[in-house]
């Protein structure tokens, strides 16, 4: 498969926003991205999805943010303001971390906007109907469950990776800026479902996580891991222990999606990173997991070399697009070609500053530790399957956070209408399961699509006694349109068991299979919310899960050695998702 469809994400409000004079973090590299990308005329070889600033009600609401982060922090980010931060925040001992996260005006809607590309992103690979989807806006890694951090205060690498699982039993999140993904490993350390791989600095460095050891927690233990490097990596050096590391992930566990966060300040020159990576080299790591045509998520990250973040970002969007190799290195004319002086030129060079990593083997010694780590693990998990409502709790029963309701009577309304919503459902799949498969078209994603037909899933509901079924063999590999790289060859066991439907004819726009396969998604019995958040603060009755969905124990303990913080896991997302 040489072409892929590529759905790319963008919201021309994005640029608009700033940290502060002095800070870093600079939107405006993603309209200059965005500049470049439509002067070297990649739009149309592409569907993209163009948010209309003014329809901010299809922005994800503080609800939609809540299936990671607590109440309390989206409550707060909701409504602080550049004036009332210091109060709000306890003076700074609360949500918000000293200068590198100040609270700058459109704090808020900046957040919906990063977070809501990477949901749409999330949502057009869930549907099928896209192969790689592009939000260079996304990647913001540090973020916490209830604290900002490293720049980011919303994760939307966590909740794009929440929806993702949704539809599919494991996804494999791999991280090339410089600094730790530490906010995404930490939301899923204890879990199967999420392979997490940094590869970034990590001894006197921000956030001062990921080092080796750090493998993960109970069911998690082995799903994370981390490649620490040194002061100025080369590119054959980030080759040779990206493409191994990677490699044997993808055979061993055998991920349904990937998601890439491209972090730029991995690249030689950053302001803030301390690799010499050249922007060929960077996208040696796109291009590379092109190449396996499992579904590919490509989202930002760091990058404080404005003209650089841009230049790799684009060019990655090519290899994304597949044309890398057709693309002019000398710029087309565009608004701001002035910043590429004095080569104007598309790229990023290495440069001749010190290699720590030379010393004394060290790559090869991480290389193989974290290889050696990995060889006793059991093979790829699976999952068992669960209903998936397209909506939350709330958004089903038609309470959303505009209703301006009491506290107490929000509490009996809920509960009554939970109730009823439950009943009248369980009432209509006993007669659906009589009659024809339900395709009810799903809610509709917050941005207007230009180009393509809006995500059709087609639902099917699924049986209660569920049996395991097979679907591994070669067959199914072909018909999917996956093709998993070689599994190392001691491990032969086959991935994961699906649970087959009572007969239905099931369609999933991805998979492509017919016939009597599972339900992936289905509408039947939704799950309670973990929580329902509305605007005015009250907080509806809190149905606390001491467990993540797949039933994995929290840890919410002390900090282990290496991690300087408290973990706070994801406590389940409100949604679980079917059998793949
Ligand atoms: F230099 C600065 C000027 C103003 C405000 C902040 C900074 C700055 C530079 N480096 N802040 C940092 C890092 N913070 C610290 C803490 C301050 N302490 C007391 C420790 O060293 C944060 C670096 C964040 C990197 C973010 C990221 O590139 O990984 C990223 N990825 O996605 C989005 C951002
Ligand atoms: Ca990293």
């Amino acid at each position: 498969m040489s072409k892929r469809r590529v759905a790319y994400y963008y919201d021309p409000d994005i640029g608009s926003y700033s940290y502060g004079l002095g800070h870093p973090m600079k939107p405006f590299r993603m309209r200059l991205t965005h500049n470049l990308v439509s002067a070297y005329d990649m739009l149309p070889k592409m569907d993209v999805i163009v948010r209309i600033p003014i329809l901010a009600s299809r922005l994800p609401n503080p609800l939609q943010m809540t299936r990671f982060h607590s109440d309390e922090y989206v409550d707060f980010l909701h409504r602080v303001t550049p004036e009332t931060a210091q109060d709000m925040s306890g003076g700074g001992s609360r949500f918000l971390t000293g200068e590198d996260n100040p609270a700058f005006e459109g704090l808020f809607e900046f957040c919906s906007i990063s977070a809501g590309g990477s949901l749409a992103a999330a949502d057009r690979i869930n549907s099928g109907m896209a192969d790689i989807a592009i939000n260079w806006a996304g990647g913001l890694h540090h973020a916490k469950k209830g604290e900002a951090s490293g720049f980011c205060y919303v994760n939307d690498i966590v909740l794009g990776i929440l929806e993702l699982l949704r539809f599919h039993t494991r996804v494999l999140y791999i991280d090339i800026d410089c600094h730790h993904g530490d906010g995404v490993e930490e939301a899923f350390y204890t879990t199967d479902r999420v392979l997490t791989c940094s590869f970034h600095k990590q001894k006197d460095y921000f956030p001062g996580t990921g080092k080796v050891e750090d493998r993960g927690l109970g069911k998690g233990f082995g799903y994370s891991v981390n490649v620490p490097l040194l002061n100025g990596v080369t590119d054959d050096e980030y080759k040779s222990v990206f493409e191994p590391v990677i490699q044997y992930l993808l055979g061993w566990y055998q991920p349904d999606v990937v998601v890439l966060q491209c972090g730029a300040d991995s690249l030689s020159g950053d302001k803030l990173g301390c690799f010499n990576i050249s922007m060929n080299g960077h996208a040696d790591c796109v291009r590379f997991l092109r190449a396996t045509n499992i579904p590919l998520v490509l989202l930002g990250g760091g990058g404080y070399t404005t003209r650089n973040v841009s230049s790799v970002w684009t060019y990655e969007t090519a290899c994304a697009l597949g044309i890398d190799r057709d693309i002019d290195l000398n710029l087309p004319y565009n608004e701001y070609l002035e910043w590429y002086g004095p080569r104007y030129r598309l790229e990023v060079q290495p440069s001749n500053m010190t290699d720590d990593n030379n010393h004394r083997n060290y790559l090869e010694i991480t290389k193989q530790t974290v290889l050696e780590a990995l060889r006793d693990l059991p093979f790829a998990p699976s999952v068992g399957s669960h209903a998936v409502p397209r909506n939350t709790v709330a958004q089903e029963i038609g309470l959303t956070r505009d209703n301006d309701l009491e506290e107490d009577e929000l509490d009996v309304q809920i509960r009554r209408r939970v109730h009823e919503a439950l009943r009248s459902r369980e009432a209509a799949s006993y007669e659906e399961d009589e009659g024809e498969v339900d395709s009810s078209e799903s809610e509709e994603p917050p941005y207007t699509l230009a180009g393509s037909s809006r995500n059709m899933y087609q639902t099917t509901y699924q049986d209660e006694s569920d049996e395991d079924v097979d679907i591994s063999s070669d067959d199914d590999q072909e018909q999917s349109g996956f093709q998993h790289t070689n599994a190392p060859p001691n491990l032969s066991r086959r991935p994961s068991a699906i649970h087959r439907g009572r007969g239905r004819p099931f369609q999933h726009p991805q998979q492509q299979y017919h016939g009597t396969r599972a339900a992936v998604a289905a509408t039947r019995a939704p799950s309670p919310p973990k929580r329902l958040f509305f605007s005015h603060g009250a907080s509806a009755p809190v149905i606390r899960r001491p467990r993540l969905w797949d039933g994995t124990p929290i840890y919410d303990g002390p900090a282990n050695r290496s991690h300087p913080f408290r973990m706070s896991g994801v406590d389940g997302p409100d949604i679980v998702m079917a059998a793949g």
